[in-house]
């Protein structure tokens, strides 16, 4: 696929663009840049479709599930690291790189995910030096033998104290990760654990996950080096009835112990979206994390678009000026189409929409609302969406030396032909 546009168009175009924004107030250049200056978390795990590097044959267990089979799927931390380069090159302004407990690098050892230590990311961390791409974390509580239906909410103690020291464990390489990187790590906590049909006992479980995040919480790091998140789930495959970490139980949660609760997009009801419970949550916990996911009908991973719901989240996150309070991540994994092409297209779309909220005029609806012009409120909020956004969405890649347009879909076709069509 050809680049539909040259430098110069693109320039001519944001000329004529810059001047209309300004009529509104808006400086084009200012945005540009504060929205190539939100850092991004890509997620490891698109790369690879949540397989990881503990010699497993693919993701397994409660709630997560990846379906697909395109070929050229990374097989290594290296071939991780150089798809993740490439599809860096692709995507404009700051990212960072979200790890998962399954992708340490521990050579031909097995290394129980409950004594993993920062040391077993040494490969990752030396890159993220290098390449000044700061890491966050996850531990990783799916596709292992213990991990059935429980894991920090198991009734037994032998299985509920083996992921409690998962969750230590991964919160002391997330701290590492902080100290290497001068930014803390964030380490989110999300738990499959819950139930294909109706629980007689859904007190129980909460109270031990309760407990159990308690304990591995209490374990104290060198400050500024690690946000502590929790994620919750309405229901995931074979969790239909019950899940033990909900909307309710973590929300509570962390706004008792005042750390980061994590939305993640496509973990509501389907007509539910997150956008509204921005500006609600942040008077009562510290930080949020926004996974950006697609929910499509049952399945809460798909990749991320420029739709209406991310859209929106954007716009609360820039309207309630938060930026500095929501980390933004990515969160999905489509295993049926190239997945490099799957983060570049997730994750532009996410930008883009940084980038558009960042340009509306939010004081002119403000001013409209605040003296009751609601019906001036509502035609400006129609009129900012035809505005020739696309004029300044081209500029910022231009400025970020990323490609423009359609330019990237012929640098994917040439890595799948030179790299990915290799692995077998
Ligand atoms: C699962 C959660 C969780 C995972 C990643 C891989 O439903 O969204 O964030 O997707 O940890
Ligand atoms: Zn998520």
């Amino acid at each position: 696929m050809k680049a539909y546009t040259n430098d110069a168009a693109v320039e001519d175009a944001y000329g004529k663009a810059k001047e209309i924004y300004a009529n509104f107030g808006t400086n084009t250049g200012k945005v540009i840049k504060a929205a190539l200056d939100i850092p991004l978390s890509v997620h490891c795990w698109q790369g690879d479709d949540v397989t990881g590097f503990e010699g497993s044959q693919g993701l397994g267990g409660n709630g997560i599930l990846a379906t697909g089979n395109y070929p050229g799927r990374a097989r290594s931390g290296d071939e991780l690291r150089s798809d993740a380069e490439f599809a860096f090159s692709l995507i404009p302004g700051k990212k960072r790189f979200n790890m998962h407990s399954l992708y340490a690098e521990t050579g031909d050892i097995k290394i129980g995910r409950d004594v993993l230590e920062p040391e077993h990311f040494r490969k990752w961390m030396n890159w993220s030096k290098k390449k000044k791409i700061p890491l966050d974390y996850n531990p990783s509580f799916f596709s292992h033998p213990l991990a059935g239906d429980a894991t920090l909410s198991s009734a037994d103690p032998k299985v509920r104290k083996f992921w409690i020291r998962h969750a230590i464990s991964s919160r002391q390489i997330a701290s590492a990760f902080g100290e290497n990187q001068g930014t803390p790590s964030v380490n989110d906590i999300w738990v499959p654990d819950g139930l294909k049909d109706l629980p007689a006992d859904r007190l129980a479980p909460r109270e031990r996950l309760r407990d159990a995040l308690d304990e591995a919480l209490a374990v104290k790091l060198p400050a500024g080096t690690i946000t502590d998140a929790v994620e919750c789930k309405l229901f995931g495959i074979g969790s239909e009835a019950y899940v033990v970490g909900s909307h309710e139980f973590y929300m509570g949660y962390a706004a008792k112990k005042q750390i980061s609760l994590c939305l993640d997009t496509g973990h509501f009801h389907p007509t539910e979206t997150i956008g509204d419970k921005i500006s609600a949550l942040l008077l009562f916990v510290p930080r949020l994390l926004i996974h950006f996911s697609r929910g499509l009908r049952w399945d809460s991973d798909h990749v991320v678009i420029f739709s209406d719901d991310t859209r929106d989240v954007c716009r609360e996150i820039v309207r309630t000026k938060s930026l500095d309070r929501v980390d933004i991540a990515l969160d999905y994994f489509d295993a049926s189409i190239n997945r490099i092409a799957a983060w570049a297209i997730g994750a532009r779309s996410l930008r883009k929409a940084l980038l558009e909220a960042l340009l509306e005029p939010h004081k002119l609806l403000r001013d409209a609302e605040n003296s009751g012009r609601y019906h001036e409120r509502l035609a400006l909020m129609e009129e900012f969406k035809t505005l020739p956004f696309a004029a300044i969405w081209d500029k910022l890649c231009l400025d970020a030396s990323a490609p423009v347009g359609t330019g990237w879909l012929s640098a994917v076709d040439a890595y799948e032909k030179e790299v990915l069509s290799k692995r077998h």
